[in-house]
C-alpha cells in the first residue's frame, strides 16, 4: 500500500494528471535541514569519494554482491570500476551525491544511493533535476525500511543544491511511471545464450537452425562508417539535438556532457578493448558530413552458479541520430519514416556486428524512441523485463514510448 510512497511528492497510481508541473509548493535551500536524518545506532552515514580506488572498491563490492538480479536469480549486473567511472562522475557530479551507509565499528559499507544531474527537456520546458541511481540495500538489511531513508537523504542533499525534480528507473512498479519500456534482446552469441539458460530452444527447432538465424558476418555494411572522435563533437552533437527535438522527454546534453556520455571520461580515451565501456560510432559521407551516429555501453552479467561461464557479454543500444529523415516536408510522413527506418536499420545492424566482434553475447534495446522500427526486423525478441520511468515531484501527461510507438511489443 505504499506507506513511504504515499508520503512523497508524486502521483498517485491510476491518478489522471490535469497539468503538467511541480507537485510541491516552491521552496529554497535554507529550509531544508542541515543535518542527515537519523539511522539506527549501529548504522553511520557516509560520503564516498569515488576517485579514491579503496571507496570505489567499497561501492564495486557491495553492488557486485547485492545489487539487481533478474528473476529466477541466475544473473546478476557486473558493474565494472570503468562502468562507475562513467556512470557516477559526468560533469557537475557532486561527492555529496554519493551516500552510503556503513556499520558503525566495522566500516563495512552496506546501503548505496546516487545522483547526478541531469537537465531534463520535457516537451520544450528545462526541469533542472538529478537522476537517481544505484540504489542498494546488502541483503541481510532487507525490509527495514532503510531504501526510504536513502531516498530521504538523498533528496535533503539534492534540495540543498537548489534542485528539486528528479528521474529514475525501476523494474519495480511504484507510484507513477510516466512511461514503460521493455527490454529486447538480440542474441549474438547463441550457443553460449542456450547453454547459460537465457534463452530456450524453440519447439520445433534445431540448433543449428537456431545458430544460423543468428548469424552476423564480421564486416559492417555501411559506407563510411567510423568510431567517433574528439574532433566530430560539435557536428554530432548539433545532429543529436536535432534528431531528439522530435520527442517529447528527453535529457539535454550540452557539448560538454555529450562528450563525457559518447566518449567516454579521461580514463576510457585510452582503455583497452577489454576495459572500454561506452562505443560511438559516426557515418560520414563523401563530402565529409556526419550523417548518422549511433553508439552502445558494456554492462555485463555475472552467470551465477554455472561451471563453464562465469560471465555474459551484454551490449546495451544507448543514443542513435540520424539525418535520414530531416530533408523532408513532414518528418512523420510514410516516405520520410520509411527512409529513417532504413537507414536505422542498416546502422543497428552494424551495431550488432561490432558488438559480436566485441565479444558480446547478446546486444538488449529498450522498446524507446524510434527503436519500433528496426526491432523485429534485426531480430531482437521481446524479454521479460520491464523499465518504469518516474519522475519525483513533477506530474506530466503521459509520455508515449516513441512517436512511432510500436503495439506488437
Ligand atoms: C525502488 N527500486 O516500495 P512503500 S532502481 C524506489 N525505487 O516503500 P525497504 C523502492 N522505491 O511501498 P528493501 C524501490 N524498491 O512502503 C523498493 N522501494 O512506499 C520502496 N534491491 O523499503 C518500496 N535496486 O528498505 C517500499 O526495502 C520501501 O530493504 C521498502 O530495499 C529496497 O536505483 C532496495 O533493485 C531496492 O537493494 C534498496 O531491495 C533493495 O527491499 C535492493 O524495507 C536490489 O522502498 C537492487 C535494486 C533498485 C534499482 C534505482 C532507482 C531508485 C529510485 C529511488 C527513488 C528516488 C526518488 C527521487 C529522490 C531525489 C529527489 C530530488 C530532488
Ligand atoms: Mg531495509
Amino acid at each position: 500500500d505504499y506507506k513511504f510512497w504515499k508520503t512523497q511528492p508524486v502521483p498517485k497510481l491510476d491518478e489522471s494528471v490535469s497539468e503538467e508541473g511541480p507537485i510541491d509548493r516552491k521552496k529554497t535551500p535554507e529550509e531544508i535541514p542541515n543535518e542527515p536524518f537519523p539511522l539506527l545506532a549501529e548504522f553511520e552515514w557516509c560520503t564516498l569519494d569515488v576517485t579514491d580506488q579503496q571507496q570505489l572498491e567499497d561501492i564495486f563490492v557491495l553492488l557486485n554482491e547485492n545489487y539487481v538480479e533478474d528473476r529466477d536469480a541466475s544473473f546478476r549486473f557486473k558493474y565494472t570500476r570503468e562502468f562507475f567511472n562513467w556512470s557516477l562522475k559526468p560533469p557537475g557530479w557532486k561527492k555529496d551525491w554519493h551516500v552510503g551507509v556503513r556499520v558503525r565499528g566495522t566500516g563495512k559499507l552496506v546501503a548505496f544511493i546516487s545522483a547526478i544531474p541531469v537537465n531534463l527537456n520535457l516537451r520544450n520546458k528545462l526541469v533542472k533535476s538529478v537522476e537517481i541511481n544505484f540504489l542498494c540495500v546488502h541483503k541481510q538489511l532487507r525490509g527495514k525500511r532503510l531504501a526510504p531513508v536513502l531516498i530521504k537523504e538523498i533528496t535533503r542533499r539534492v534540495n540543498k543544491y537548489d534542485i528539486w525534480f528528479a528521474l529514475y528507473t525501476s523494474g519495480t512498479i511504484l507510484p507513477s511511471p510516466v512511461t514503460v519500456c521493455r527490454y529486447t534482446h538480440r542474441p549474438l552469441n547463441w550457443d553460449k545464450l542456450l547453454e547459460v539458460g537465457f534463452v530456450h530452444l524453440p519447439p520445433g527447432a534445431t540448433k543449428p537452425q537456431m545458430v544460423a538465424n543468428y548469424a552476423l558476418p564480421k564486416k559492417t555494411t555501411t559506407r563510411g562508417l567510423r568510431p567517433m572522435a574528439p574532433k566530430d563533437v560539435d557536428e554530432v552533437h548539433a545532429l543529436f539535438v536535432k534528431y531528439q527535438s522530435r520527442f517529447d522527454l528527453v535529457q539535454d546534453f550540452d557539448k560538454e556532457e555529450f562528450r563525457h556520455w559518447f566518449l567516454g571520461g579521461p580514463e576510457q580515451l585510452n582503455a583497452s578493448e577489454d576495459t572500454k565501456v561506452i562505443r560511438s560510432y559516426v557515418v560520414e559521407n563523401e563530402d565529409g558530413k556526419i550523417t548518422d551516429f549511433f553508439s552502445f555501453y558494456s554492462l555485463p552479467f555475472t552467470i551465477l552458479e554455472n561451471p563453464v561461464h562465469k560471465e555474459l557479454g551484454i551490449g546495451y543500444l544507448f543514443y542513435y541520430a540520424s539525418d535520414a529523415d530531416f530533408g523532408f516536408n513532414d518528418r512523420f510522413d510514410k516516405e520520410a519514416t520509411a527512409a529513417l527506418k532504413t537507414r536505422l536499420c542498416q546502422m543497428v545492424n552494424d551495431a550488432c556486428i561490432l558488438a559480436h566482434n566485441a565479444k558480446m553475447d547478446v546486444f538488449n534495446a529498450l522498446t524507446s524512441q524510434d527503436n519500433a522500427l528496426f526491432l523485429e526486423k534485426l531480430k531482437f525478441g521481446p524479454g521479460d523485463g520491464f523499465l518504469n520511468f518516474y519522475l519525483f515531484n513533477y506530474k506530466s501527461f503521459p509520455i508515449t514510448g516513441g512517436i512511432r510507438d510500436d503495439k506488437s511489443y
